[in-house]
């Protein structure tokens, strides 16, 4: 079987083209090479036989047409995630998560053997007052631009399964983490902050909660959806949660302790506008399938911290990009300021 990935060389893509690559796929992976990809993600396969790697952009309708064209299946794990970033720079996320996702559609569209699962987010919904958990069918209320456009890609879909017929599979997924994600993230950025001994700029209170599954836990839901892709024209949007919510100050304190790093390097900034203060899924359908996390959050955090404890240096000189210039930009101000 051949699979189409987008976005391979970020964190999540990363880990699917390794995971497809060991089931058997042939796996065909594009990627933009933006600030948020690294090609230490994909070293382990980079040389191997069923793995082809694509510099390009999922907005350039006849490349997609073309690497559509020979796949079974496309994923879409192409897109601008960072909240923070979204508040910077709302344009190339517009772009890129909404003009993108059409773009993959019509090239789907085109080619009926051809199935398309989109990677969607939590935060499509906004803040989830506990103790409710959102169901597939909970109303869109986006918060951030980013939010707004995972949403808007969203709605695309919805209209191109109603239009033209299709069978598209949505994934909403709580937060995830693991190796290979980015610096700018909350976990990795803390990380890395405490193991420098440096402030870990924590945003207003640190009582906002967010649901936390570990990276391969989410490649082995990912596994059980492709086993039984739907084929009924419609959306078909799949819940993955850990059930596992944590306040952000809580975690910035199990890292510490994790490092033996005193908490006092935990430290109040000024606040994410818009900052959603919870976010909890209803997976109770996902789990009915037979599909439950392997990892606990302490386990995975733990496992976690040891991987950018003995590599985030390293990797983080492969990644494109800039992270100084934007660690400034994004943090600069509030540091100085409290
Ligand atoms: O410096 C920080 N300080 C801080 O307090 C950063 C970077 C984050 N935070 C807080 C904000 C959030 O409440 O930590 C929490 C997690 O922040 P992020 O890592 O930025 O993730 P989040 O905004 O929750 O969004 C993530 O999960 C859903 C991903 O970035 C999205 O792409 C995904 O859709």
């Amino acid at each position: 079987m051949r699979a189409l990935v987008t976005g391979g060389c970020g964190f999540i893509g990363s880990h699917v083209v390794r995971g497809l690559i060991a089931d058997g796929w042939e796996v065909t992976n594009l990627d933009r090479m933006t600030y948020a990809a690294n090609p230490a993600n994909v070293a382990e396969v980079a040389d191997h036989p069923r793995y082809r790697f694509v510099e390009g952009d999922i907005c350039d309708g006849q490349l997609v047409r073309e690497l559509a064209a020979g796949a079974d299946l496309v994923l879409n794990f192409a897109a601008e995630t960072h909240v923070d970033r979204s508040l910077l720079e709302p344009g190339v996320f517009v772009r890129t998560d909404v003009e993108g996702v059409v773009t993959l559609l019509e090239a789907v569209r085109e080619q009926p053997g051809t199935a398309l699962v989109h990677m969607s987010t939590d935060e499509v919904f906004g803040s989830i007052p506990a103790p409710g958990e959102a169901a597939e069918d909970a109303p869109f209320a986006p918060s951030s631009p980013y939010a707004a456009s995972k949403a808007a890609a969203e709605l695309m879909v919805r209209a191109y399964a109603e239009t033209y017929g299709m069978a598209v599979t949505v994934l909403r997924c709580c937060n995830v983490y693991g190796p290979n994600q980015h610096l700018e993230k909350f976990i990795p950025l803390f990380t890395m902050r405490a193991l420098a001994g440096e402030p870990m700029p924590l945003y207003g209170d640190g009582l906002q909660e967010r649901e936390w599954l570990f990276v391969e836990d989410f490649v082995d839901a990912l596994r059980l959806v492709l086993r039984e892709l739907p084929a009924a024209p419609g959306v078909h949007a799949v819940h993955i949660g850990s059930g596992e919510r944590v306040a952000n100050r809580r975690v910035a304190e199990l890292i510490c302790e994790l490092l033996e790093r005193p908490a006092e390097l935990i430290t109040p900034v000024a606040d994410r506008p818009g900052h959603d203060r919870r976010y909890a899924l209803d997976s109770s359908r996902l789990r009915a399938r037979g599909w439950a996390p392997r990892r606990r959050f302490a386990e995975g955090l733990a496992e976690t911290v040891a991987w950018y404890r003995e590599h985030g240096e390293a990797w983080a000189q492969t990644a494109n990009g800039d992270f100084a210039r934007y660690f400034e930009r994004q943090y600069g101000a509030r540091l100085a300021r409290r």
